[in-house]
């Protein structure tokens, strides 16, 4: 019997999603891509996720593209990887970047190649301290993808990129919490529960407030300050308007904690 290659479990109020092909390093071939778009479809349109987790089976988070599947002495022509960008990461880059709900990944070890990228992706990085991130694209003659050099860019600068992208040298989580790559980096045995404490918060949590404030946070970085706070007008507007809201404000007045699922329940 064929194993899972991506593990969903739905869980009180979040979904815990789980790359599952350890002997790989959680490397992505066609069938990894697909599975993982199904579970974040169905993450997307399940009212009852209000956050997802994101990890990796085994001694990896994830090693970037299955290399078994570009062997030279397989393929009969070049490949296309425009194409495969195109069909597979692109789509999963955008796909996690416009999710409406919160998603943490929590890097239980080694993430390459757009591994990493993959992981910067989402909104609230952990990391175990043995774990490392290494832009692996240089040493097979490639271009940092999956956002790869948009990330690293954007939080690193010109220099630490550039760096990381060309020598391929592996970055510490620490380091990466420290350079501001990443959320936190956190005791190897700690991962987990630390990642879990921080989705079942968001599940409980005002999730279209986070949907609006992800908008915001990802608009920022292009808008001038004036385009950027019309962009925080409109988005409070919104939020104002919502029961969560309404609950929020309640409950601090009454001196209770906000309850924003049954607040929405109604
Ligand atoms: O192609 C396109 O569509 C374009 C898109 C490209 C996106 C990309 O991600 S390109 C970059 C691809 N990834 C890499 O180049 C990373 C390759 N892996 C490594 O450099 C190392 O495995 C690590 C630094 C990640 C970890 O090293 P280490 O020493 O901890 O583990 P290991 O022994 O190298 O790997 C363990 C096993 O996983 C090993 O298999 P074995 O010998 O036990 O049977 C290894 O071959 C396998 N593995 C690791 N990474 C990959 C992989 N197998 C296939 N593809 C991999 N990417």
């Amino acid at each position: 019997m064929s194993q899972d290659v991506v593990i969903h479990e739905k869980r009180d109020g979040y979904s815990v999603i789980t790359l599952n092909r350890p002997d790989r390093l959680n490397s992505f071939n066609e069938a990894q891509h697909h599975a993982l778009r199904a579970a974040l479809d169905e993450c997307e349109k399940d009212a009852n996720c209000g956050a997802i987790l994101l990890t990796g089976a085994g001694r990896g988070f994830c090693a970037g593209q299955d290399l078994s599947d570009r062997d030279p002495a397989m393929m009969g022509e070049r490949p296309d990887l425009g194409k495969t960008l195109e069909t597979f990461y692109n789509p999963l880059v955008r796909k996690l970047r416009a999710m409406d709900k919160p998603i943490v990944c929590a890097v239980n070890g080694v993430a390459a190649g757009a591994g990493a990228n993959i992981a910067f992706s989402c909104d609230i990085v952990l990391a175990a301290k043995s774990a490392k991130f290494i832009q692996a694209f240089s040493k097979i003659a490639l271009v940092p993808d999956a956002g790869g050099t948009y990330w690293l860019t954007r939080h690193l600068g010109e220099a630490r990129a550039k760096a990381l992208a060309m020598t391929a040298e592996p970055l510490s989580a620490e380091d990466a919490a420290d350079w501001g790559l990443i959320w936190k980096a956190v005791d190897d045995d700690r991962l987990m529960d630390e990642a879990i404490k921080l989705v079942e918060t968001f599940a409980k949590g005002p999730t279209n407030a986070y949907a609006l404030t992800k908008k915001a946070i990802h608009e920022a970085s292009s808008n001038s300050l004036d385009a950027q706070l019309d962009a925080e007008r409109k988005y409070q507007r919104e939020a104002g308007m919502s029961d969560d809201y309404k609950e929020g404000v309640a409950a601090f007045l009454q001196k209770r904690p906000a309850d924003f699922r049954a607040a929405r329940k109604g």
